[in-house]
């Protein structure tokens, strides 16, 4: 989409902003940074314009950003008589990602969709999408420029966290010199990046890493060290002490190895729900490849939900992932 394409859906949503009092903000499910910054910071806006504003977030939102300025404001459904008739969705890509409550909750509102991700659904009445930016909060900073709302500290603490989490902490190949003009703008506006990088990157509980340990010692490597995956089942959960959440960084782990094309987690949700995350350094589409099972999600990190035990997951990605990095199974 172009700029001016970008700009003039900015200025649709900026009047359905001006047009209604009651607004329900909606994250996506299995909350990251970039969701819950764009959420909590665009509610921060409009809260000062005396709007009433909601954050909705599919529980169990992550605890490892209750420090985000505005947390406590999120809820799981808007108070009795509360009659949202604008609904925005930052950083979903489709409408399902925002839990069961959605449809229920927005059914009569008009949806605004604003989200980053090449597979998104288009579910909105209004899509504004940008693949270009590494992360909505992003244009999340360019919507409240366009309606010149002032960005404060925690605003700008928001923002950051948003672009730190999504670019990797500016490390993934999204990471533009865009981002870094945005991040160091949000830092001269309050952020702190040495702050929010230890709150992301240095704060994390035992449990966590007790839950990488299990799942690291259980990876395999496949297609001649192109390929490697791994597992975190309900047994290892239940053996670190850790929630289901805390494997988000295990997937970065396995895609730290030098020489890696495709990197696989499988994660046992359920006797009959694994969920797969992806990340694709080499020439394998990440998104491309989850879309074969249901998913989506960007060229080098995507994921997706497969209904079906682990086992049945494991073989059918796996003969995936070396069709898509052109190995026949004999090399396996
Ligand atoms: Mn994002």
């Amino acid at each position: 989409m172009s700029k001016e394409g970008l700009e003039e859906l900015y200025r649709q949503v900026g009047g359905l902003l001006d047009a209604h009092d009651q607004i329900l903000i909606f994250g996506h499910k299995d909350a990251d940074g970039d969701t819950l910054g764009c959420s909590l910071g665009f509610a921060e806006a409009l809260g000062t314009l005396g709007k009433k504003v909601w954050v909705i977030i599919p529980p169990p939102v992550p605890e490892m950003y209750e420090w985000l300025p505005g947390y406590e404001r999120i809820v799981d459904r808007p108070p009795p008589g509360a009659d949202p008739q604008l609904v925005l969705f930052f950083d979903a890509g489709n409408m399902e990602r925002s839990g069961s409550s959605v449809r229920h909750i927005a059914s009569h509102a008009t949806i605004v969709n604003i989200d980053h991700h090449l597979t998104n659904a288009m579910f909105g009445d209004i899509n504004v999408i940008n693949p270009d930016a590494a992360a909505v909060g992003e244009m999340v900073v360019d919507m409240l420029d366009s309606y010149g709302y002032q960005i404060t500290p925690s605003i700008a603490t928001n923002l950051y966290t948003a672009i730190l989490t999504d670019t990797g902490g500016f490390r993934h190949e999204n990471t533009t010199a865009r981002s870094l003009e945005y991040a160091a703008r949000l830092a001269r506006l309050g952020a702190s990046p040495g702050r929010i990088a230890s709150m992301v990157y240095k704060s994390r509980p035992l449990t966590t890493l007790r839950l990488n340990a299990l799942s690291l010692a259980e990876m395999r490597v496949e297609a001649d060290g192109r390929l490697v995956w791994s597992t975190v089942t309900r047994r290892m959960l239940k053996e670190a002490s850790a929630v289901m959440a805390e494997a988000e960084g295990i997937i970065d782990n396995l895609n730290s190895i030098g020489g890696l094309d495709l990197a696989v987690l499988f994660k046992e949700v359920g006797e009959r729900m694994t969920k797969i995350s992806v990340r694709s350094r080499g020439a394998v589409d990440a998104a491309a490849l989850t879309a074969e099972f249901g998913g989506g999600g960007h060229l080098r990190a995507a994921g997706a939900e497969i209904a079906e035990p682990m086992e049945v997951a494991i073989e059918r990605v796996i003969a995936a992932a070396h069709a898509a990095l052109g190995m026949d199974d004999a090399t396996r």
